[in-house]
């Protein structure tokens, strides 16, 4: 069976071997009949088989269903179970499969399929969970339409497309646009809704919902609002209106991901949609209407137009991030988003790239897809698509994108049709740039300069180190953007585009009074290490005159990385120009709040350890703690007089409202916090907490808090407030582990786990504290090994109940090779442990194999 341990080698599954299954299917029919431990599917589909087909054989996909019965044009038929699925002789001509089978939703805790959370059914079908629910040929190139009943007692019964009827324990729907079974939902519950209405501009009134547990009614205001927002962008912007009469949300609480775009009625973690002021912070504000916008956005990007076969995911996943990033940059602000972007870029998809588990942004292989749902695919495959627009022009884009949706609509594509739309609207050859597609790895780009009679030469070569499968990579074409600075701070040359397509390649400027101060990469126009040598006083320049927000960010960005690395290797202490032009930065009120908060916030110690792991050094952990440490108490003294001042003017006094301006000052206000929280012992931060009517304050207040070791009674008074509030409790699981000191972390998240709160069957309470605790740096690589210990006994325990949450949850441990051999041994001893488990799951299996081998 596909869950249990193989006892060969897992099954790998190639792009090169992609055959369009043999059939036809034409209309489905499903009826279920809900029970909890015992549901009945009937399923009633037409299939017509193809002409000369590659595969003609009838195989339907089907995993732990217990087939009842099954019928061909009505006669009983008797299929052949064979592993993951059945297979049975059929008519040459059209005809009608029917089956009954019976599944067990209430006892599934891989939430893959139909399952139960706090007593509402619900399903999640992408990848590959539709098997689960009934035989099917369950992949994304078979499109259908589906008409659904339900029968249950549940007062909500809820599937795609529109209602078409409705009575006492029943309900029907049925979505008039074909689609591939991994976008079928179906929600029953006794849910209550917050709706609304939208009006598209060509005048359809469109019903709108959010679905949640009674309770949760005054938490769906801001869903609503970025639904509504994301709506109208799309139209705007992209041209695209919403195609049927309802749009449904559900919040739930046992959700393996963040959401889900099924057609017309998206399952979103109840994390990523619930909102309010007293229980989320600025953070989950911005994210949740992010997510909001990525699931709509979906379903032009991705349900409209699909994926021919898994290997494409990026092809939706990649486009719809893209198209949500713009979202956001419009709703809010443009460089603050492009600086967290290629923050979270660089904390997720670099080590993934540059470690045992790269892949390129369409795979060419794998054993469980759902261990492909990874950084790489969805945002390095958005970087891929912003490269694409800045190399064909923002006009070329739109052309494209209209001939995409025009050619493409109701189909299910690849690569290959997305790169020949572009390549038709704009006449450019893009079979170089398809190499961002096929090869791994985060190319290098080495910088280097002459000066001359007024003529600046820059040579820029670019090399991709060897990635698992990948020993050597072709030159790709790279957008580079570049501006020159005058020697005085003026912009002497405005942002232009260079295109790297060789290995090697020199730009020149001529008529240059001196030699300037570039500028390059501005925007991070391309998914690339930039490796260049520099000064801090060039640094200290650029972050006092860069007219590029990014780059004016990236120089302050690459200041602390070297302040951080002289002190960890040198013992040297911080560098007094960086510590005096971040003064003035903060100081400055002409700067927007939210990048003031952004330039103050130091790169993450896993950065720091990658950074010098680059440069030969073994990091060691706990001295890049110290460093962090030592930084910020220095940082804090030298402002030590402007921070009450800045304190008061950060603080909103007005009442709390999610919008961009004022969570740029809470952020900014949160810093500050930090800050004299090392100096005054934690008064303002207690002072603050007390007052604090939102959870944006309250939270900062507490973390600061908990930082200082001087937060006991604030945690136990936000664990008295909040502990019915799972959604709170997240917060304050997280921020236990997140605050404790190196040699303390492992043993608070293990008393967690102990914690009569702590569920490991709710992804979200899992995540809230091994998330933690990978994320406490020194803290799980403390040198005792109990972080990495803890980690596999917990990740050994969940995987017999959701390998895809376990699977995930591996990555912790991709960064292994940076640090030294006796860490690399621990880190060793516990993969091996884990591969050892009996019945390990084969997502479990193939991550810890590719990031041992
Ligand atoms: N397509 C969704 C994410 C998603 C993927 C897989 C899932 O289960 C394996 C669930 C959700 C998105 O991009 O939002
Ligand atoms: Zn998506």
């Amino acid at each position: 069976m596909k869950d249990a341990a193989p006892a060969t080698a897992p099954e790998t599954f190639y792009l090169k071997d992609y055959k369009p299954f043999g059939f036809e299917v034409e209309a489905v029919e499903l009826t279920f009949k809900l029970a909890p431990n015992s549901t009945r599917v009937l399923s009633k589909i037409r299939f017509s088989p193809k002409a000369n087909a590659a595969d003609p054989r009838f195989f339907l996909h089907g995993e732990a269903l217990k087939l009842i019965s099954a019928k061909i044009d009505g006669a009983p038929v008797t299929p052949e179970l064979i592993a993951g699925g059945l297979i049975c002789d059929t008519p040459d001509s059209p005809f009608t499969w029917e089956s009954e089978v019976e599944i067990d939703p209430a006892a599934n805790t891989a939430l893959e399929g139909l399952y139960m959370s706090s007593g509402m059914y619900c399903t999640q079908c992408e990848a590959e969970g539709f098997r689960k629910i009934t035989y099917y040929p369950d992949r994304p190139d078979v499109m259908s339409t589906f008409s659904v009943r339900i029968e249950g007692n549940e007062k909500v019964l809820l599937s795609n497309g529109n209602p078409t009827g409705a009575g006492e324990g029943w309900a029907e729907w049925l979505d008039p646009w074909p689609k591939p079974a991994y976008l079928f939902a179906l929600v029953a519950g006794d849910l209550v809704n917050h709706a609304d209405s939208f009006t598209t501009r060509s005048g359809k009134d469109v019903e709108l919902n959010i679905w949640v547990r009674p309770g949760d009614e005054g938490k769906c205001a801001f869903g609503m609002d970025a639904l509504k927002k994301s709506m109208k962008w799309d139209e705007d912007v992209y041209g695209r209106e919403y195609d049927l009469d309802i749009f449904n949300i559900v919040a739930v609480d046992d959700f393996n991901m963040g959401a889900m775009e099924n057609k017309g009625l998206n399952i979103f973690n109840s994390s990523c949609v619930l909102a309010s002021p007293e229980t989320s912070t600025d953070a989950n504000f911005e994210r949740i209407e992010a997510i909001i916008a990525h699931e709509y956005f979906h379903n032009w990007t991705g349900n409209r137009i699909t994926c021919r076969d898994w290997f494409q995911l990026c092809l939706k996943e990649g486009l719809t991030v893209f198209r949500d990033a713009q979202f956001t940059a419009d709703m809010r602000s443009e460089p603050v988003k492009r600086i967290e972007d290629v923050i979270a870029l660089r904390a997720r998809q670099f080590p993934e790239d540059n470690g045992p588990l790269a892949h390129p942004p369409r795979p060419e292989q794998f054993q469980e897809i759902n261990n492909f749902y990874t950084a790489t695919v969805y945002e390095k495959g958005a970087e891929v698509i912003g490269m694409l627009k800045r190399l064909v022009g923002d006009d070329n884009y739109d052309k494209a994108l209209d001939l995409y949706f025009d050619r493409h609509d109701g189909q299910a594509c690849t690569i290959e049709d997305w790169l020949k739309v572009f390549e038709d609207a704009t006449g450019r050859d893009l079979s170089q740039f398809k190499l961002w597609y096929s090869q791994a790895g985060t190319p290098q780009v080495t910088v280097s300069e002459a000066y001359a009679g007024g003529t600046y030469t820059l040579t820029l070569a670019q090399s991709t180190p060897p990635t698992p499968g990948q020993p050597d990579k072709a030159p790709r074409v790279i957008p580079i953007t570049i501006g020159l600075l005058s020697p005085n701070g003026d912009e002497i040359r405005a942002t232009e585009v260079l295109e790297l397509t060789e290995a090697e390649q020199s730009f020149t400027f001529d008529g240059l009074a001196a030699k300037p101060v570039p500028s390059i990469l501005r925007e991070f126009s391309a998914p690339v290490i930039l490796k260049r040598e520099s000064t801090n006083a060039e640094r200290a320049f650029l972050l006092a005159h860069d007219t590029d927000p990014f780059n004016r960010w990236e120089a302050g960005n690459a200041l602390a990385t070297e302040t951080r690395v002289t002190m960890v290797t040198e013992g040297a202490a911080p560098d007094a120009a960086y510590l005096d032009a971040l003064e003035k930065l903060v100081r400055d009120d002409t700067l927007d709040p939210a990048f003031r908060a952004l330039v103050l916030s130091p790169p993450s110690q896993s950065e720091i350890a990658q950074t010098l792991h680059d440069r030969g050094v073994t990091p060691d952990p706990q001295k890049i703690y110290d460093a962090a440490e030592t930084f910020a108490q220095t940082l804090a003294q030298q402002l030590e007089t402007s921070l009450p001042r800045l304190y008061a003017a950060t603080t909103v006094d007005s009442p709390y409202q999610p919008d961009a301006h004022g969570a740029g000052l809470r952020a900014l206000n949160g810093r500050i916090l930090s800050l004299l929280t090392r100096l005054d012992g934690g008064e303002q931060a207690a002072r603050q907490y007390q007052a604090a009517d939102n959870m944006t304050q309250q939270y900062a207040a507490l973390a600061a808090l908990m930082k200082a070791e001087n937060g006991e009674s604030q945690s136990q008074a936000f664990f008295d407030q909040w502990q019915n509030d799972r959604l709170v409790m997240d917060k304050w699981f997280g921020l236990q582990v997140a605050c404790a000191a190196p040699d303390a972390a492992a043993k608070v998240a293990m008393d967690l786990t102990r914690h009569a709160l702590f569920d490991m069957k709710n992804p979200n309470r899992f995540r809230a504290v091994m998330g933690a605790l990978a994320g406490n740096h020194a803290g799980f690589h403390h040198k005792s090994g109990a972080g990495y210990t803890l980690l596999a006994q917990q990740l050994i325990a969940l995987d017999s109940l959701n390998p895809q949450t376990t699977a995930r949850m591996c990555s912790a441990f991709q960064t292994w090779a940076r640090y030294d051999s006796a860490r690399q041994a621990l880190i060793r001893t516990e993969l091996e442990r884990i591969l050892a488990a009996e019945d390990l799951s084969r997502d479990t299996n193939e991550m810890v194999s590719r990031i041992l081998q």
